[in-house]
């Protein structure tokens, strides 16, 4: 199985073992470049044609009655491969599709018809925390853009030229690395929505401060951004200037004001540019005073932000979004705060697969533009679960496309790393944890209630293998993943304690053994990092009273 799961793959006829091919047709160099970093090569005989046009058969998606650039076909026969799409962002993931049936021994003949069912399917840095380092940047833009993401949304609200500083333009090294990055983006197809959060110090009735609101879209303008988005949440909800009070009856209209003016501008610079805002309110009924006044306020190309129910939701669903849809004349564009784990959730680690979403909700919104970790390369886990979900929701399996991304991102280890990421998936998308381990330590303690301790005390030292593997693995601080972890493998190594410590006393029930059981489960206990593990605290209090 390849993910996404692609929506119609009737490549079931006899297998063609391939491992290289010969690429003929437009975008030949695209294609080959994709190949090769999947380690295919394309010196080789079997003939793989590219074939650009567009029509209908490229670009309607019946179920969706709409137009897509991203749909292909590839048709596969004994005598070669076709591909077929109306453009590049199509062959883009056609080759990738390619690549990844070819790499997993799975080409048969047929033909692959596939397409894209959220429309907008994307990422923003918009967490407070470090900002990602260049390369970090990179990295996840490529994964991301591989798994079938289209836009990136620049909004890291620690860098200082985004919100704190949001009147200076970037000086020119941060503005080439910018530029570096947007075209890196462009490379792979993902469209690019630079950010600014002048909310803290704006002052809405200033023209001065308007003018260097447009000076600074056109810093980045420079570099070839023509998507902006204008942020205003997390600031005061009330004027901090008098001449702001006195000049508009309520905040909202201050900020409908700035945006339609801002909007208006920037559409008179340029018509390409696009604006995507963030309001003060951009969560809970959507029915209160600001955000339905705000939503009709604005005209409806410019898209809203929203993080749903809450600011973290559990649930996204097609009934909410619909009711923001009447009450703001506006479908909701999701900033869907997965996984981050900025502010009060720092102790938490989040990655688990995405849940919760609704599998029709493509239908009744814009998009789901997921809010990452300060800590790129675990973002990577999640956001290729959530990459999957958007492709392709109803195929949707939250715990094979968390398989997937282990393997694809952990290789030969993904097994073994099982063992710690079992206790790292508690988040607004789910309240269970460490289901693995809650699985061996109930079966084992009825074992042990059912007379059966040696069994029990073998299969417990199985486990405790398995588990001090894990902790080995993970320490490797040379893997930048795990190096990224070290504040949760800490909290590991104590669990492993706690275990080891449990095992001596069902081995020696003595008041020494005892002793040092209470005193590492309440190392354990006092800890803040977060290690699900109520099982572990269960069984360990459950093991002092015997
Ligand atoms: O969610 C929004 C719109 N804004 C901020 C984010 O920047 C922050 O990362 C998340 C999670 O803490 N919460 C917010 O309110």
């Amino acid at each position: 199985m390849i993910y996404p799961v692609p929506q119609k793959n009737n490549l079931s006829g006899s297998p063609v073992h391939i491992s290289a091919v010969n690429i003929d047709g437009e975008y030949k160099y695209t294609a080959e470049k994709i190949l090769s970093d999947y380690g295919i090569s394309c010196t080789g005989d079997f003939p793989a044609r590219i074939i650009v046009c567009d029509s209908r058969k490229t670009t309607y998606i019946e179920e969706l009655a709409r137009l897509s650039d991203e749909k292909y076909f590839i048709t596969v026969s004994d005598d070669g491969i076709l591909i077929e799409a109306s453009c590049r962002r199509g062959v883009f993931r056609a080759v990738h599709t390619l690549a990844k049936l070819i790499r997993k021994n799975e080409l048969r003949t047929g033909t692959l018809e596939d397409y894209p069912l959220f429309s907008r399917r994307g990422y923003i840095e918009g967490f407070y925390g470090h900002t990602w380092k260049q390369e970090k940047r990179l990295s996840v833009m490529r994964l991301m853009a591989a798994n079938g993401m289209n836009c990136f949304y620049y909004a890291p609200k620690d860098d200082e030229y985004h919100r704190a500083k949001w009147r200076e333009p970037y000086p020119e090294k941060e503005l080439s690395e910018l530029k570096n990055l947007f075209d890196t983006a462009a490379e792979n197809e993902l469209e690019v929505c630079w950010c600014v959060g002048p909310g803290l110090t704006y002052k809405y009735t200033s023209d001065a401060d308007f003018d260097v609101l447009i000076a600074k879209y056109m810093n980045v303008y420079s570099v070839g951004v023509r998507n902006f988005g204008l942020l205003l949440d997390d600031i005061p909800s009330d004027f901090q200037y008098t001449e702001d009070s006195e000049a508009y009856d309520s905040v909202v209209d201050a900020h409908i004001a700035l945006i339609n003016k801002a909007f208006s501008t920037l559409k008179n610079i340029d018509s390409d540019i696009t604006l995507t805002v963030c309001p003060t309110q951009y969560c809970g009924e959507c029915n209160d005073y600001y955000i339905s006044r705000f939503g009709k306020g604005l005209p409806s190309e410019i898209k809203i932000f929203w993080t749903g129910r809450q600011i973290c939701s559990s649930f996204l669903t097609c009934r909410e979004a619909d009711d923001f849809e009447r009450a703001t004349g506006h479908m909701p564009l999701y900033w869907d705060n997965y996984p981050v784990n900025d502010a009060e959730m720092f102790q938490e680690m989040h990655l688990g697969p995405v849940k919760g979403r609704d599998r029709e909700l493509y239908r009744h919104s814009e998009g789901i533009i997921a809010n990452v970790m300060e800590y790129a390369e675990c973002s990577k886990i999640p956001l290729m679960t959530i990459a999957d979900y958007l492709w392709n929701p109803s195929a949707y399996d939250s715990e094979k496309s968390l398989e997937n991304a282990h393997r694809e991102i952990l290789g030969d280890k993904a097994e073994i790393f099982k063992y710690i990421a079992d206790h790292l998936c508690v988040s607004c998308v789910s309240r269970y944890g460490s289901e693995l381990m809650s699985e061996i330590l109930s079966h084992l303690s009825f074992l042990m209630a059912t007379g059966e301790k040696e069994k029990a005390i073998c299969e417990f030292k199985e486990y405790i293998v398995k588990m001090r593997e894990c902790l080995a693995t993970v320490s490797d601080t040379s893997v930048e993943l795990f190096a990224e972890m070290q504040k949760w493998v800490g909290k590991f190594s104590m669990c492993c304690d706690v275990l080891d410590a449990i095992l001596a006393v069902w081995e020696d029930n003595t008041p020494d053994n005892k002793e040092k059981l209470a005193v590492l489960i309440d190392r354990y206990n006092s800890d803040a990092v977060v290690l699900t593990g109520f099982c572990l605290r269960e069984t360990a209090e459950k093991t002092l009273e015997l």
